[in-house]
């Protein structure tokens, strides 16, 4: 494998010709995986869904390009890399060659040439010396969503633990559902004892209490929005910026660099930790790097930087940080743990967002596919690949595609389910407890190839499922 580091803000790199590019999303949910270079893109046609899908500053663009790294693989089956080591990059497929782009003038970029496994490998490593990193970690952890999703309330989480009994997760997490509207961080009417009796409770079993947090998002409908308006992100215009649509309608960035939100970001973070949560897990932090005219004007990308300095400033060193839909690069060396795919959902994909182009949905056919391309990962930062299933009765997925899900949870060390504890069949429970409780022996055997405790596994065939994105793959 031969390496280079170059400083440039806009490098190019001659490959000769190639019709595999590998090309990474911005955030969790963004596409990730091998597409053919020269085939045109179809901007996402719902707003809502482009606004939440990838990097806003790309999502009309008609041609192929990659968030901070791209690999080329030339006509000898040599992977060509070309990556930023500051999360301000671009790269494009451009004919013969790869072609850089800084959104922050002259950065360093690392120019890799080898077998993709290698290419990629060394990339994660320059990435920790840049970035910075944390120690890896092994996460257990029982979530509310994937069974719950919005509908919960105290007395359901406090049956499930019940439920949950002595099975070895180490963390409970309550997920969306608990507050009052995002933007208003405090329990709602389904949690009459309140948020800190949860984190009680759940501390009680000898656990980590999680909890879900939206902190740099605001529905347009909350208080929040309403009553502390010099919190918002504005447009050139003045105009609040809109970073997606949900929960039935716009929600709005906050600006990271505003003062005042770094106050409502302190006071937050910390009183979610004095009700005793120390697992966190920070979703839709794509909004904190969003375009706009900050209060104090830097690249979004250190707006995010520091919007995730101020979380870790409040929340402590031990307090463990999930990123979620949250910029890949621009997240490493301030949190844990970081999304490395879409929602996985117990179906295998809506035909209407794959129909649309975009694979940021949820279902298990994209989670698989972006999360097993995002693996390279695994060694820099802990990759939350999201749940797996272990109640058949209540997914419509094939057995290759439940085990799939479970392998992902066995690679990356990241183990997670919703489902209800107490419907599973003894023999599911079985499987469970065996998922959480064994540190088996990983080991890469291919770019798709793994093997787990010895068991070979290959994840080629949900790539080339019927309406997998097209591109030759290493
Ligand atoms: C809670 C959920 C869960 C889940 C997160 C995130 O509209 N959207 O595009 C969209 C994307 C992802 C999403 C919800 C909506 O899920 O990934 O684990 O915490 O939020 O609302």
């Amino acid at each position: 494998m031969n390496h280079r580091l170059i400083r440039a803000e806009d490098p190019k790199v001659e490959v000769g010709s190639f019709d595999g590019f590998y090309r990474h999303g911005w955030h969790s949910w963004s596409p990730s995986g091998w597409v053919d270079p020269a085939a045109p893109v179809a901007p996402i046609p719902d707003e809502g869904r482009r606004l939440g899908h990838d990097d806003p500053t790309v999502a009309l663009e008609t041609t192929v390009s990659s968030s901070d790294v791209g690999v080329a693989i030339d006509a000898n089956g040599s992977a060509i890399l070309l990556g930023a080591l500051a999360p301000y990059g671009r790269v494009r497929p451009d004919g013969p060659m790869l072609v850089g782009t800084s959104e922050a003038g002259p950065i360093d970029w690392l120019v890799a040439e080898g077998t993709v496994e290698d290419v990629f490998a060394e990339y994660a490593r320059h990435l920790a010396r840049h970035m910075g990193h944390r120690p890896r970690r092994r996460v257990t952890v029982w979530c509310s969503w994937y069974s719950y999703y919005e509908d919960i309330t105290e007395g359901q989480l406090l049956d499930e633990i019940e439920s949950i009994g002595d099975m070895p997760f180490d963390v409970i997490q309550v997920d969306d559902g608990w507050e009052r509207a995002i933007g208003d961080w405090d329990a709602n009417d389904g949690f009459p004892t309140g948020m800190q009796a949860m984190a009680d409770a759940i501390r009680a079993t000898g656990r980590s209490a999680g909890l879900w947090l939206a902190p740099y998002i605001a529905r347009s409908d909350s208080h929040l929005a309403s009553e502390r308006p010099e919190l918002l992100l504005r447009d050139d215009d003045g105009a609040p910026v809109v970073s997606g649509i949900n929960w039935g309608g716009p929600y709005y960035s906050l600006d990271p660099t505003a003062d005042a939100t770094t106050e409502f970001i302190v006071d937050l973070i910390t009183r979610v930790r004095s009700w005793g949560y120390d697992y966190l897990k920070l979703d839709f932090l794509y909004a904190a790097a969003f375009p706009g005219a900050h209060e104090q004007p830097m690249p979004r990308a250190n707006a995010y930087r520091h919007a995730l300095a101020t979380i870790r400033g409040a929340a402590g060193d031990d307090c463990y940080l999930n990123a979620c839909g949250a910029p890949i690069i621009a997240s490493l060396g301030l949190v844990d743990g970081i999304r490395v795919g879409p929602d996985v959902a117990g179906f295998w994909e809506e035909p209407g967002l794959t129909a649309m182009g975009d694979f940021s949905g949820r279902g298990a056919r994209n989670a698989i596919i972006t999360t097993s391309e995002r693996l390279w990962l695994k060694d820099i930062v802990d990759t939350d690949p999201d749940v797996a299933f272990f109640d058949r009765s209540t997914v419509e997925l094939d057995e290759r595609t439940v085990a799939a899900l479970r392998d992902l949870a066995a690679i990356t060390g990241f183990v997670g389910t919703s489902d209800h504890i107490g419907d599973l069949e003894p023999a599911e429970a079985t499987e469970l407890r065996a998922a959480l409780s064994g540190v088996p022996t990983v080991h890469r055997d291919g770019w798709h190839r793994w093997s787990i405790d010895g068991r070979p596994v290959d994840f080629t065939w949900a790539h080339r499922s019927p309406t997998a994105q097209p591109g030759r793959e290493p």
